[in-house]
Protein backbone atom coordinates (compact mmCIF):
# COMPACT_ATOMS: atom_id res chain seq x y z
CA UNK A 1 0.00 0.00 0.00
CA UNK A 2 1.19 3.61 -0.60
CA UNK A 3 2.04 5.51 2.37
CA UNK A 4 -1.50 6.76 3.72
CA UNK A 5 -2.41 10.61 3.14
CA UNK A 6 -1.47 12.51 6.32
CA UNK A 7 -2.62 15.89 4.80
CA UNK A 8 -5.53 18.27 5.95
CA UNK A 9 -7.95 21.19 5.16
CA UNK A 10 -8.60 23.17 7.45
CA UNK A 11 -11.15 25.68 6.52
CA UNK A 12 -9.82 26.10 2.87
CA UNK A 13 -6.04 25.89 4.91
CA UNK A 14 -3.56 23.18 3.65
CA UNK A 15 -1.72 21.37 6.04
CA UNK A 16 0.61 18.47 4.99
CA UNK A 17 0.04 16.99 8.14
CA UNK A 18 -2.54 17.44 11.30
CA UNK A 19 -0.09 18.41 13.93
CA UNK A 20 0.08 21.98 15.51
CA UNK A 21 1.39 22.89 18.34
CA UNK A 22 -0.66 24.11 21.12
CA UNK A 23 -0.51 28.28 21.63
CA UNK A 24 1.48 29.57 24.09
CA UNK A 25 3.92 26.62 23.95
CA UNK A 26 7.29 28.19 21.64
CA UNK A 27 5.02 30.75 19.77
CA UNK A 28 6.79 34.02 20.89
CA UNK A 29 9.56 34.97 18.76
CA UNK A 30 10.65 34.56 15.38
CA UNK A 31 13.23 31.92 16.49
CA UNK A 32 10.93 29.64 18.71
CA UNK A 33 8.73 29.29 15.34
CA UNK A 34 11.51 28.45 13.22
CA UNK A 35 12.43 25.78 15.90
CA UNK A 36 8.45 24.56 15.58
CA UNK A 37 8.82 24.97 11.88
CA UNK A 38 12.07 22.26 11.29
CA UNK A 39 10.23 20.28 13.68
CA UNK A 40 7.72 19.03 11.01
CA UNK A 41 4.55 20.28 11.94
CA UNK A 42 1.85 20.84 9.57
CA UNK A 43 0.75 24.50 10.86
CA UNK A 44 1.66 26.80 13.50
CA UNK A 45 0.31 28.95 15.98
CA UNK A 46 1.63 32.05 18.24
CA UNK A 47 1.43 32.55 21.56
CA UNK A 48 -1.91 34.74 22.23
CA UNK A 49 -1.11 38.68 21.97
CA UNK A 50 -3.13 41.96 22.65
CA UNK A 51 -3.07 45.37 22.12
CA UNK A 52 -0.75 46.47 25.09
CA UNK A 53 2.50 44.32 25.64
CA UNK A 54 2.30 43.00 28.98
CA UNK A 55 5.07 41.68 31.51
CA UNK A 56 3.21 38.54 32.82
CA UNK A 57 2.54 37.11 36.19
CA UNK A 58 5.66 36.96 38.46
CA UNK A 59 7.36 33.83 39.22
CA UNK A 60 6.34 31.02 40.32
CA UNK A 61 3.99 30.62 36.75
CA UNK A 62 4.73 26.67 36.42
CA UNK A 63 4.25 23.85 38.68
CA UNK A 64 4.14 20.06 38.23
CA UNK A 65 1.19 18.28 39.26
CA UNK A 66 0.41 14.32 38.99
CA UNK A 67 -1.12 14.05 35.38
CA UNK A 68 0.10 17.48 34.35
CA UNK A 69 1.56 21.17 34.70
CA UNK A 70 -0.32 24.45 36.37
CA UNK A 71 0.50 27.40 34.42
CA UNK A 72 0.10 30.98 35.19
CA UNK A 73 1.51 32.60 32.58
CA UNK A 74 -0.69 35.58 32.85
CA UNK A 75 -0.39 35.94 29.17
CA UNK A 76 2.98 37.36 28.82
CA UNK A 77 3.81 39.38 25.58
CA UNK A 78 5.19 42.52 23.48
CA UNK A 79 1.82 43.42 22.56
CA UNK A 80 0.60 43.79 19.08
CA UNK A 81 2.75 46.46 17.44
CA UNK A 82 6.08 44.78 18.39
CA UNK A 83 4.86 41.62 17.33
CA UNK A 84 4.41 42.52 13.91
CA UNK A 85 7.60 42.29 13.27
CA UNK A 86 8.12 39.22 15.19
CA UNK A 87 5.66 37.39 12.80
CA UNK A 88 7.03 38.73 9.53
CA UNK A 89 10.23 37.43 10.56
CA UNK A 90 8.83 34.41 11.29
CA UNK A 91 7.11 34.09 8.10
CA UNK A 92 10.33 34.85 6.09
CA UNK A 93 11.52 31.54 7.62
CA UNK A 94 8.50 28.91 8.65
CA UNK A 95 7.25 28.09 4.87
CA UNK A 96 4.21 26.38 6.46
CA UNK A 97 0.56 28.12 7.37
CA UNK A 98 1.34 30.55 10.69
CA UNK A 99 -2.08 31.36 12.95
CA UNK A 100 -1.66 34.20 14.67
CA UNK A 101 -3.93 33.81 18.57
CA UNK A 102 -5.47 37.01 20.09
CA UNK A 103 -6.92 38.05 23.14
CA UNK A 104 -8.57 40.76 24.34
CA UNK A 105 -9.91 42.33 27.75
CA UNK A 106 -13.55 43.12 25.33
CA UNK A 107 -15.39 41.72 22.43
CA UNK A 108 -14.36 44.84 20.72
CA UNK A 109 -10.65 44.25 21.25
CA UNK A 110 -10.68 40.81 19.11
CA UNK A 111 -11.73 43.08 16.12
CA UNK A 112 -9.41 45.88 16.66
CA UNK A 113 -6.40 43.09 16.93
CA UNK A 114 -7.38 41.37 14.43
CA UNK A 115 -8.00 44.29 11.97
CA UNK A 116 -4.58 45.64 13.18
CA UNK A 117 -2.59 42.25 11.77
CA UNK A 118 -5.09 41.63 8.53
CA UNK A 119 -2.63 42.94 6.53
CA UNK A 120 0.56 40.15 7.71
CA UNK A 121 0.36 37.21 5.33
CA UNK A 122 -0.35 34.60 7.95
CA UNK A 123 -3.17 31.96 7.10
CA UNK A 124 -5.90 32.63 9.84
CA UNK A 125 -6.67 33.41 13.71
CA UNK A 126 -7.09 31.85 16.28
CA UNK A 127 -9.33 33.82 19.11
CA UNK A 128 -8.07 32.65 22.63
CA UNK A 129 -11.73 33.84 24.71
CA UNK A 130 -10.57 30.80 27.11
CA UNK A 131 -7.68 32.08 29.57
CA UNK A 132 -8.96 30.57 33.00
CA UNK A 133 -6.75 32.70 34.94
CA UNK A 134 -6.17 35.82 33.72
CA UNK A 135 -9.69 38.42 34.56
CA UNK A 136 -11.62 39.03 31.66
CA UNK A 137 -10.73 36.89 28.70
CA UNK A 138 -12.35 33.64 29.92
CA UNK A 139 -15.03 35.48 30.68
CA UNK A 140 -15.65 36.60 26.49
CA UNK A 141 -15.79 33.07 25.89
CA UNK A 142 -18.09 32.12 29.43
CA UNK A 143 -20.83 34.60 27.89
CA UNK A 144 -23.18 34.18 24.91
CA UNK A 145 -23.39 37.92 24.08
CA UNK A 146 -19.41 38.53 24.78
CA UNK A 147 -18.60 35.58 22.94
CA UNK A 148 -20.90 36.45 20.01
CA UNK A 149 -20.05 39.73 19.65
CA UNK A 150 -16.40 38.80 19.62
CA UNK A 151 -16.18 36.38 17.07
CA UNK A 152 -18.45 38.99 14.75
CA UNK A 153 -15.89 41.62 15.77
CA UNK A 154 -13.04 39.76 14.31
CA UNK A 155 -15.13 38.44 11.62
CA UNK A 156 -15.59 41.64 9.95
CA UNK A 157 -12.00 42.77 10.32
CA UNK A 158 -10.74 39.69 8.33
CA UNK A 159 -11.46 37.24 5.40
CA UNK A 160 -9.18 35.14 6.77
CA UNK A 161 -9.95 31.50 8.70
CA UNK A 162 -10.98 32.31 12.38
CA UNK A 163 -10.23 29.52 14.97
CA UNK A 164 -12.32 30.07 18.25
CA UNK A 165 -9.97 28.47 21.18
CA UNK A 166 -12.66 27.43 23.89
CA UNK A 167 -13.04 26.64 27.80
CA UNK A 168 -13.30 23.09 29.24
CA UNK A 169 -14.77 25.11 32.03
CA UNK A 170 -17.85 26.33 30.33
CA UNK A 171 -21.32 24.49 31.98
CA UNK A 172 -21.91 23.60 27.73
CA UNK A 173 -19.31 23.56 25.70
CA UNK A 174 -21.54 22.47 22.24
CA UNK A 175 -23.63 25.85 23.20
CA UNK A 176 -20.44 27.94 23.27
CA UNK A 177 -19.44 26.27 19.71
CA UNK A 178 -22.83 26.48 18.32
CA UNK A 179 -22.49 30.48 19.09
CA UNK A 180 -19.10 30.88 17.71
CA UNK A 181 -20.28 29.20 14.46
CA UNK A 182 -23.15 31.35 14.00
CA UNK A 183 -21.26 34.49 15.04
CA UNK A 184 -18.74 33.13 11.93
CA UNK A 185 -15.88 31.38 13.38
CA UNK A 186 -14.42 28.92 10.79
CA UNK A 187 -13.54 26.29 13.42
CA UNK A 188 -13.39 25.38 17.29
CA UNK A 189 -10.37 24.39 19.24
CA UNK A 190 -10.87 22.35 21.93
CA UNK A 191 -9.39 23.44 24.65
CA UNK A 192 -7.63 25.68 26.68
CA UNK A 193 -6.71 24.22 30.11
CA UNK A 194 -8.70 23.76 33.14
CA UNK A 195 -8.44 26.74 35.96
CA UNK A 196 -7.23 24.80 38.96
CA UNK A 197 -4.84 26.07 41.70
CA UNK A 198 -2.18 24.56 44.05
CA UNK A 199 -1.52 25.16 47.59
CA UNK A 200 1.99 25.64 49.26
CA UNK A 201 1.85 23.79 52.03
CA UNK A 202 5.44 25.27 53.78
CA UNK A 203 4.39 28.68 52.76
CA UNK A 204 0.54 28.26 53.52
CA UNK A 205 -0.68 29.80 50.39
CA UNK A 206 -1.43 29.15 46.67
CA UNK A 207 1.79 28.20 45.09
CA UNK A 208 1.23 30.18 41.55
CA UNK A 209 1.88 33.80 42.10
CA UNK A 210 -0.98 34.19 39.95
CA UNK A 211 -2.53 32.40 42.23
CA UNK A 212 -5.16 30.74 39.67
CA UNK A 213 -3.50 28.63 37.04
CA UNK A 214 -4.23 26.52 33.81
CA UNK A 215 -3.88 22.45 33.85
CA UNK A 216 -2.60 21.24 31.16
CA UNK A 217 -1.11 17.66 30.28
CA UNK A 218 -2.22 13.67 30.64
CA UNK A 219 -5.47 14.72 33.12
CA UNK A 220 -6.50 17.28 30.32
CA UNK A 221 -7.14 14.83 27.68
CA UNK A 222 -10.25 12.99 28.96
CA UNK A 223 -12.22 16.41 29.28
CA UNK A 224 -11.05 17.63 26.22
CA UNK A 225 -11.66 14.71 24.42
CA UNK A 226 -15.49 15.00 25.73
CA UNK A 227 -15.23 18.63 24.44
CA UNK A 228 -13.94 17.95 20.84
CA UNK A 229 -16.63 14.91 20.78
CA UNK A 230 -19.37 17.08 21.93
CA UNK A 231 -18.10 19.80 19.08
CA UNK A 232 -18.16 17.57 16.51
CA UNK A 233 -22.18 16.78 17.42
CA UNK A 234 -23.60 20.14 17.15
CA UNK A 235 -21.65 22.31 15.07
CA UNK A 236 -20.26 21.86 11.02
CA UNK A 237 -17.09 23.86 10.82
CA UNK A 238 -13.83 21.96 11.84
CA UNK A 239 -12.71 21.00 15.69
CA UNK A 240 -8.86 21.04 16.54
CA UNK A 241 -8.63 18.92 19.80
CA UNK A 242 -5.95 20.26 22.24
CA UNK A 243 -5.08 18.78 25.50
CA UNK A 244 -2.88 15.99 26.85
CA UNK A 245 -1.61 14.96 23.28
CA UNK A 246 1.91 12.81 24.16
CA UNK A 247 1.18 10.03 21.43
CA UNK A 248 0.24 9.07 18.54
CA UNK A 249 -2.27 6.92 20.11
CA UNK A 250 -3.96 10.19 22.01
CA UNK A 251 -3.86 12.05 18.88
CA UNK A 252 -6.08 9.00 16.96
CA UNK A 253 -8.51 9.09 20.33
CA UNK A 254 -8.91 13.18 19.19
CA UNK A 255 -9.69 11.98 15.25
CA UNK A 256 -11.61 9.45 16.59
CA UNK A 257 -14.01 11.99 18.68
CA UNK A 258 -13.93 13.87 15.33
CA UNK A 259 -10.76 16.20 15.62
CA UNK A 260 -10.00 17.08 12.08
CA UNK A 261 -5.99 18.54 13.27
CA UNK A 262 -4.56 18.30 16.63
CA UNK A 263 -1.85 20.70 18.81
CA UNK A 264 0.37 19.21 20.82
CA UNK A 265 1.56 21.88 24.31
CA UNK A 266 2.81 19.73 27.53
CA UNK A 267 4.28 17.14 25.78
CA UNK A 268 6.86 19.41 24.22
CA UNK A 269 8.06 20.45 27.76
CA UNK A 270 8.53 16.65 28.56
CA UNK A 271 9.41 14.67 25.73
CA UNK A 272 11.01 17.57 23.19
CA UNK A 273 10.36 18.83 19.58
CA UNK A 274 11.05 15.43 18.61
CA UNK A 275 7.54 14.56 19.86
CA UNK A 276 6.01 15.77 16.46
CA UNK A 277 8.43 13.25 14.10
CA UNK A 278 7.27 10.50 16.92
CA UNK A 279 3.72 11.22 16.26
CA UNK A 280 3.49 11.13 12.82
CA UNK A 281 5.68 8.16 12.64
CA UNK A 282 3.09 6.32 14.93
CA UNK A 283 0.02 7.74 13.02
CA UNK A 284 1.34 6.55 9.47
CA UNK A 285 2.03 2.98 10.79
CA UNK A 286 -1.51 2.78 12.55
CA UNK A 287 -3.24 4.05 9.42
CA UNK A 288 -0.75 1.55 7.21
CA UNK A 289 -1.87 -1.55 9.94
CA UNK A 290 -5.80 -0.68 9.60
CA UNK A 291 -5.36 -0.46 5.58
CA UNK A 292 -6.60 3.12 5.55
CA UNK A 293 -5.26 5.39 2.71
CA UNK A 294 -6.22 8.75 4.38
CA UNK A 295 -6.34 10.06 8.13
CA UNK A 296 -9.88 11.65 6.88
CA UNK A 297 -11.02 8.27 7.60
CA UNK A 298 -10.69 8.75 11.48
CA UNK A 299 -12.17 11.72 12.04
CA UNK A 300 -15.12 11.04 13.67
CA UNK A 301 -15.48 7.61 13.25
CA UNK A 302 -16.15 7.08 17.39
CA UNK A 303 -19.88 8.71 16.85
CA UNK A 304 -20.89 5.85 14.66
CA UNK A 305 -22.72 4.04 17.63
O1 LIG B 1 -0.66 33.01 29.44
C1 LIG B 1 -1.30 32.22 30.16
O2 LIG B 1 -1.20 32.24 31.41
C2 LIG B 1 -2.25 31.25 29.59
C3 LIG B 1 -3.16 31.54 28.59
BR1 LIG B 1 -3.19 33.17 27.73
C4 LIG B 1 -4.11 30.58 28.18
O3 LIG B 1 -4.96 30.80 27.30
N1 LIG B 1 -4.10 29.39 28.81
C5 LIG B 1 -3.21 29.07 29.76
O4 LIG B 1 -3.25 27.96 30.30
N2 LIG B 1 -2.28 30.01 30.15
Amino acid sequence: MVKPCLQVELAGVKLENPLMNASGILGLTSYSLARLAEAGLGALVTKSVGLKPRPGSPNPTVVEVPGGLVNSMGLPNPGLEAFKSEVEEALSKIGKPLFVSVFGFSPGEYGEAVRKLSRLPVAGFELNVSCPHVGGVGEIGGSPEALREAVKGARASTGKPLFVKLSPNLTSFAEAARVAEEAGADGIVATNTVRSMVIDLEAERPLLAGVYGGLSGAALKPVAIRCVYEAYETVKIPVVGCGGIFTWRDAVEYFMAGASAVQVGTAIAYRGLEVFRDILSGLSAYLEAKGLDDLSRLVGVAHKR
